[in-house]
C-alpha cells in the first residue's frame, strides 16, 4: 500500500496548509480526500493582479538574458525535484509514474528552450523606401499573464506558459484547475527556490491563487491582466475568449481536440496498433490530443480491429503507482458518468461497442476505473463529433484518402491528427493545404505525446492560441515598428508633398 502523506511531505506540503480549507481536494486514486485547500476569493484579485502590476514595471526593464537566468534556475531545482513533483502529479491526477515523470520533463525541457530564446527575442530590420532611413521591429513584454489550466496536465502547461513569459518580461498569475491545486502549491515551491537563488525578483512576479470559476473570471475580465492564457474545454474558451476580447485584451486558448489517425493500406501495422493504444488509452483517454477517432481503410479494418482487440484485453488497468500499469483512473465520478453515457449514446447512433465497462476488481477502492472502449460506428455522428474526455476510440472506415481527409476535417475541433501511411503521396496530401486543418498533423506518429519545440494548438474550436515552441513566445510581447530618419531631410512616405 503506498503511503500518499509520504508523497505530499515528500513534495514539501507540510499538513498545516493541507487542512482547514473549503477546498476539498481527492485522489482520483482511491477518491480518498487528501487535502481541504484554502481558496482565494474574487475580491483578493485586486491586490494580486496590482502586485503584478508593479513587478511588471521592473521586471521588463531587466534584461532578458538575465530574465533567463531565473527560468534556467527554475529548470535546475525541477531536475532536483522531479521524483517527488511527479509523485504528486500521479496522486493527484491518477497519471501512470512514467507519464507523471514525462511531465515534469516537459517542464525542464520548455526551461531549456526558454533560456536559449531569451538571448534570441529576435526582431527583424526591414529595408525603408526612404533615404537616410532604418525600420525595425522590437519586442517588448506585454504585461501580466493569466494562466487557467486543466487538471490533466496540471504543471507542464504552467510551464509551457510562466517559462516563455517570465523570459518574455511578463509576470504570471496561475489559476489551476480545482481539481488538481495541489500540484500547483507543489509547483510554486519549487519555483521560490529558483526565486529565492535568483536573489532580486519583483515580488509578484509568479503569483498562484486557488479558487473557483469567480476567481477565474476576475482575472479574464481585468483590463490589467495583458495575457490570458487559458487551457481547457471549448465550453470554457467560449467563456473566456468573448470576455477578453470585449476588452481588446489578448487571448491564448488551447481548447478541446477531437483527435484523428488515418490507417492506410501500406501502413506498418504493427507500428500503428503501438501507436494506436499509447495515443488513445495513454492518461485514459484524458489527454487534449488523444486519440479519439480512427479512420481506417476498409481493406485492413478487420484485421486492425481483431489485433487491438487483442491488445485492449490485457492492458493493465489499476493503480498508478504500481509499477506496470498503463491505465490509471479517471479524473472522477463526473468523467465515469460522461464515458458511459457516451457509449450509450453511441449505441443508439449505431455504434458496436468493445470494452467501457466500469473496472472495480484488481483496482483500488472508491477510484473511477475504466476499461477502454472501441466503437465501431457506421458515420461520424453527432456523438463522434463531441469530445468525451474518456479513452474511447471511435472506428470509422473509408474508401477513398480523399474521403478519409474529409471526414477527419469534418469536426468542430482542430487540434491533432496523423496518418500511418508507406506511401509518399498520401503522405504529402495528408500534410497538404488541401489535408488535415489540424494544428498538428503527423506522419507514422500518433496525435499525442508531442515535443515541446514546436508550437502546440489548433484551430477552429481548439480556440486559435499556439503555446510552447517554435515562434509562440511572439503572442507573450508587444510588437513594434521602428522607424529612425538619421538623414537631414523629412521625406515622406509614398512620396506625399506636404511641405509647408
Ligand atoms: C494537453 O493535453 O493539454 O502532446 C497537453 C501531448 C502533451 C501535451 C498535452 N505533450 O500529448
Amino acid at each position: 500500500m503506498h503511503n500518499f502523506s509520504e508523497v505530499l511531505s515528500a513534495a514539501g506540503l507540510v499538513p498545516a496548509e493541507l487542512e482547514g480549507g473549503d477546498l476539498p481536494v481527492h485522489s482520483p486514486i482511491d477518491g480518498s480526500l487528501i487535502a481541504t485547500l484554502k481558496t482565494s476569493r474574487p475580491e483578493d484579485m485586486e491586490s494580486v493582479i496590482a502586485k503584478a502590476d508593479t513587478a511588471f514595471r521592473q521586471w521588463r526593464t531587466v534584461p532578458p538574458p538575465r530574465r533567463g537566468e531565473l527560468v534556467r534556475l527554475l529548470g535546475e531545482e525541477l531536475r532536483a525535484a522531479k521524483d517527488e513533483l511527479a509523485a504528486v502529479v500521479t496522486l493527484e491526477a491518477g497519471k501512470i509514474r512514467s507519464e507523471g515523470l514525462g511531465e515534469v520533463q516537459e517542464m525542464i525541457d520548455i526551461c531549456d528552450f526558454a533560456v536559449g530564446l531569451s538571448r534570441q527575442l529576435y526582431g527583424l530590420t526591414i529595408a525603408s523606401e526612404r533615404p537616410g532611413h532604418r525600420m525595425m521591429e522590437t519586442w517588448h513584454p506585454m504585461g501580466p499573464c493569466a494562466i487557467i489550466t486543466a487538471f490533466n496536465f496540471p504543471v507542464a502547461v504552467w510551464a509551457w506558459n510562466a517559462a516563455l513569459a517570465l523570459v518574455c518580461g511578463d509576470p504570471v498569475i496561475w489559476k489551476p484547475s480545482e481539481k488538481t491545486p495541489l500540484t500547483a502549491v507543489a509547483t510554486m515551491k519549487i519555483m521560490q527556490r529558483a526565486l529565492a537563488r535568483f536573489g532580486d525578483a519583483p515580488a509578484g512576479l509568479a503569483q498562484l491563487v486557488i479558487g473557483d470559476h469567480r476567481v477565474g473570471d476576475a482575472l479574464v475580465s481585468s483590463p490589467a491582466v495583458a495575457i490570458v492564457s487559458a487551457t481547457g474545454s471549448c465550453r470554457m474558451g467560449a467563456a473566456v475568449g468573448p470576455k477578453v476580447a470585449a476588452r481588446f485584451g489578448r487571448s491564448i486558448l488551447e481548447l478541446g481536440g477531437n483527435n484523428a489517425m488515418i490507417v492506410a493500406p501500406s501502413a506498418d501495422l504493427d507500428m500503428a496498433v503501438r501507436a494506436i493504444v499509447f495515443s488513445a488509452v495513454g492518461t485514459a483517454g484524458q489527454r487534449c490530443t488523444t486519440l479519439r477517432r480512427l479512420i481506417v481503410h476498409q481493406s485492413i479494418r478487420d484485421h486492425l480491429v481483431e489485433r487491438l482487440q487483442n491488445t485492449y484485453q490485457s492492458l493493465p488497468i489499476g493503480n498508478p503507482l504500481d509499477e506496470g500499469t498503463l491505465v490509471g483512473p479517471l479524473i472522477d465520478h463526473r468523467a465515469l458518468d460522461a464515458m458511459q453515457q457516451a457509449l450509450q449514446q453511441a449505441q443508439l447512433e449505431g455504434g458496436l461497442i468493445i470494452g467501457g465497462q466500469r473496472r472495480t476488481d484488481g483496482v483500488p477502492d472508491g477510484g473511477c476505473y475504466a476499461e477502454p472502449a472501441i466503437v465501431q460506428i457506421p458515420a461520424q455522428s453527432a456523438i463522434v463529433k463531441t469530445e468525451t474526455f474518456a479513452p474511447i476510440l471511435y472506428l470509422m472506415t473509408y474508401e477513398s484518402l480523399d474521403e478519409a481527409i474529409t471526414m477527419q476535417n469534418d469536426v468542430p475541433q482542430g487540434l491533432s491528427s496523423c496518418i500511418f501511411t508507406q506511401n509518399l503521396r498520401e503522405a504529402e496530401q495528408f500534410l497538404s493545404a488541401s489535408g488535415s486543418d489540424c494544428g498538428i498533423a503527423n506522419v507514422n506518429i500518433g496525435p499525442s505525446g508531442a515535443e515541446i519545440g514546436g508550437a502546440f494548438g489548433g484551430e477552429k474550436e481548439t480556440g486559435g492560441g499556439r503555446e510552447s515552441g517554435s515562434d509562440a513566445w511572439k503572442a507573450y510581447m508587444r510588437r513594434q515598428t521602428n522607424t529612425v530618419n538619421y538623414s537631414a531631410d523629412l521625406p515622406l512616405a509614398q512620396g506625399v508633398k506636404f511641405d509647408v
